[in-house]
């Protein structure tokens, strides 16, 4: 990804053996397959993840992933009338280091506020988070393979995680001022020739390992509706 800040749109969705013969009738185009480790952070309080903020190191970069306000540049409510809309997830991604910090200093703001009297540089080395409290409470590895499927603009990731869960999705990545409503349609269309029939979101990958790992912080997520 490219972008400094942008809206990432996308539905989960079970795959097996069969799925990349349907990848395949249906046009989509193999763009590879990578590994990754993530490593996620927040307070020992769950500050971040309580607010359905998700902060990560993926291949030695920071990520945030939080809620986008239900606002349109026009000042409308976003819509979101189809069926993809309830089986899709909405979130800004941020890239840029000093509006992650930003970010999760207004989150984290009691905590770094003791701690601003102890320190007040060290934004650009690895310490600015350790200074904010946050620490990992989740890392896996995913290996992930991609294809693009160019007539719709979607991507479709397939990822199998180390700790045995498999799952895939169809994104669409949007600046963040576009419109949501052809996001959800590209999603709809493409899921409709993948064949897939569920009507209830699919769990990701952090669903499952927070469920295994860490029952208490996933339950606290379960009953704010965040997971
Ligand atoms: C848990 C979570 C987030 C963390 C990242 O989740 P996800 O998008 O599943 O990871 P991944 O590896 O596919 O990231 P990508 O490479 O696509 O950037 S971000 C939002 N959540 C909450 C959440 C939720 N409540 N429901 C579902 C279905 N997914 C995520």
């Amino acid at each position: 990804m490219s972008l400094q800040m942008s809206v990432e749109v996308e539905r989960k969705f079970l795959f097996n053996a069969e799925t990349l013969k349907t990848l395949e009738e249906i046009g989509a185009k193999c763009v590879g397959q990578h590994q990754f480790h993530d490593q996620y952070f927040d307070t020992p309080q769950f500050h971040l993840t309580l607010s359905d903020m998700w902060l990560r190191k993926r291949k030695g970069c920071w990520e945030l992933k939080c809620p986008m306000a239900a606002v349109s540049s026009s000042g409308e409510t976003v819509g979101e009338p189809c069926k993809a809309a309830a089986l899709c997830t909405h979130y800004k991604e941020i890239i840029n280091l000093s509006q992650i910090q930003l970010r999760v200093k207004e989150v984290v703001k009691d905590v770094h506020e003791r701690r601003d009297t102890e320190t007040s540089s060290l934004q650009q080395d690895e310490s600015w988070f350790s200074k904010m409290n946050l620490v990992c409470f989740a890392e896996f590895t995913t290996t992930r393979q991609t294809f693009t499927l160019e007539e719709e603009g979607v991507q479709i990731d397939l990822d199998q995680a180390d700790f045995g869960y498999c799952v895939g999705e169809v994104e669409v990545l949007l600046p963040e001022i576009e419109d949501m409503q052809s996001a959800l349609g590209k999603i709809e269309t493409t899921a409709e020739k993948l064949g897939l029939t569920g009507d209830h979101r699919v769990e990701g990958k952090m669903n499952v390992y927070l469920k295994r790992h860490h029952p208490e912080h996933y339950s606290k997520l379960l009953s704010k509706h965040i997971l």
